[in-house]
C-alpha cells in the first residue's frame, strides 16, 4: 500500500539565522531546505524578469494585448512550441538567454553570496552550470517531476540550489514545492518521466510532509542536492512562470564536471562570452582549482519497485 504525504502550506522565514549561521546550519541540516523572505531587492529580481520576458516577447510568444510584465501567453504562437530541456522554451531562445552576462551575473549577487557564505562557513563555488526556466503553458508543457538535484548534479553531497522565482509565483502558477526532511533518506533510484530533467525518483511509503508556498518575487528558497521537490501544476494556463536555479558549494569540495560547463551544452563558453566586455566573471571558477569528481551513470538505472 502506497502512502499519501500530507501538505503543509507556507515556509518558515530563515533571515532572521542570516545572523547566527550556527543556528542557520542546524536548520539546514534538519529540514534539508530554507527560505529567505524578501532576501533581494525586488528591483534587481525585475531587470532579470525584463530581460527573460523580451526575449519570449520578441519571438512572438507574449499576448500584446496586455503589458509585458504580466507575461501572458499568446496560446496561438506556442501551438507547437516544444520546451528544450525543460526550459520552457525553444534552444535558440535559451540561447539567447544563456549568452546575456545580466543573466550569468546573477547568481553572484552579493546577498547571494553572502547567504551560501554563512551557509558553507568558507569560500563559495556558484556553478557556472546556471539554468533558466520560462515556463510558457502550451501543449507539450510537463510539470516537473519529484526528483533529487543529486542524480543530475553528483559531485559533492554539499551543493545547495537556488531556486529564484523571478516574479511573483503563487502556487497556482506552479511554484516549487519540497518535501521536509527528504534529503535523509539518501540517494533514491529514478524511473524515466515526463517535464525537467526527465527522471523521477521512486519514493515507497515514506512520511514526510510537502511543502508549498506562494512566493514573492524576491523571495528565494534554497535546497540540498539531496531534497525531494518537484513543481507544482502549472494552473494559470494564460502565464508564464519564471525562475533561475542556480547551484552552490564549498569551492574546496569536489565538483562533477558537468557542472563546469553550460546547461545543456547549449553554447560553449566563448560563445557566451562573445559580447560581454572584460570581465573577471568570465571562467572565474579555474582560480578556485576545484577538485574534480567521476559521473556515476548508474544512478540513472532503476533498481527498486515502483511504489508511485
Ligand atoms: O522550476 C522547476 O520547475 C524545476 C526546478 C528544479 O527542480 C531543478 O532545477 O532542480
Amino acid at each position: 500500500m502506497t502512502h499519501t504525504p500530507a501538505t503543509i502550506v507556507g515556509f518558515r522565514d530563515s533571515t532572521p539565522l542570516l545572523a547566527d549561521p550556527i543556528a542557520l546550519r542546524a536548520r539546514a541540516a534538519a529540514d534539508g531546505y530554507l527560505f529567505f523572505k524578501q532576501l533581494l531587492p525586488k528591483t534587481d529580481v525585475q531587470a532579470l524578469r525584463d530581460l527573460m520576458l523580451t526575449i519570449v516577447a520578441e519571438r512572438g510568444w507574449l499576448d500584446t494585448r496586455h503589458p509585458r510584465n504580466d507575461a501572458r501567453v499568446n496560446a496561438a504562437a506556442v501551438t507547437t512550441l516544444e520546451s528544450w530541456g525543460g526550459t520552457g522554451v525553444d534552444e535558440a531562445a535559451y540561447r539567447e538567454l544563456q549568452t546575456q552576462q545580466a543573466f550569468q551575473q546573477f547568481q553572484h549577487h552579493p546577498r547571494l553570496i553572502a547567504l551560501y557564505t554563512a551557509l558553507f562557513g568558507e569560500a563559495v563555488l556558484p556553478h557556472p552550470r546556471t539554468i533558466a526556466r520560462t515556463m510558457i503553458p502550451c501543449p507539450s508543457f510537463r510539470p516537473t517531476p519529484m526528483h533529487q538535484d543529486y542524480i543530475h548534479i553528483q559531485g559533492t553531497r554539499d551543493v545547495w540550489t537556488c531556486w529564484l522565482p523571478v516574479g511573483d509565483v503563487p502556487r497556482a502558477l506552479g511554484g516549487l514545492t519540497v518535501m521536509h526532511g527528504s534529503h535523509a533518506l539518501g540517494v533514491l533510484t529514478v524511473r524515466a518521466a515526463e517535464g525537467a530533467g526527465n527522471l523521477e525518483t521512486n519514493l515507497c511509503d515514506v512520511d514526510l510532509p510537502w511543502i508549498e508556498h506562494d512566493y514573492e518575487m524576491g523571495d528565494i528558497l534554497t535546497f540540498n542536492s539531496c531534497l525531494l521537490h518537484k513543481s507544482l501544476p502549472h494552473q494559470w494556463e494564460d502565464t508564464v512562470r519564471l525562475s533561475c536555479d542556480f547551484r552552490y558549494q564549498p569551492a574546496a569540495d569536489h565538483i562533477e564536471e558537468k557542472s563546469l560547463i553550460p546547461h545543456m551544452k547549449v553554447a560553449e563558453w566563448d560563445d557566451i562570452y562573445a559580447n560581454w566586455p572584460e570581465t573577471p566573471l568570465k571562467y572565474y571558477w579555474r582560480n578556485l582549482d576545484t577538485p574534480l569528481s567521476p559521473w556515476d551513470e548508474s544512478l540513472h538505472w532503476q533498481k527498486e519497485r515502483i511504489c508511485n
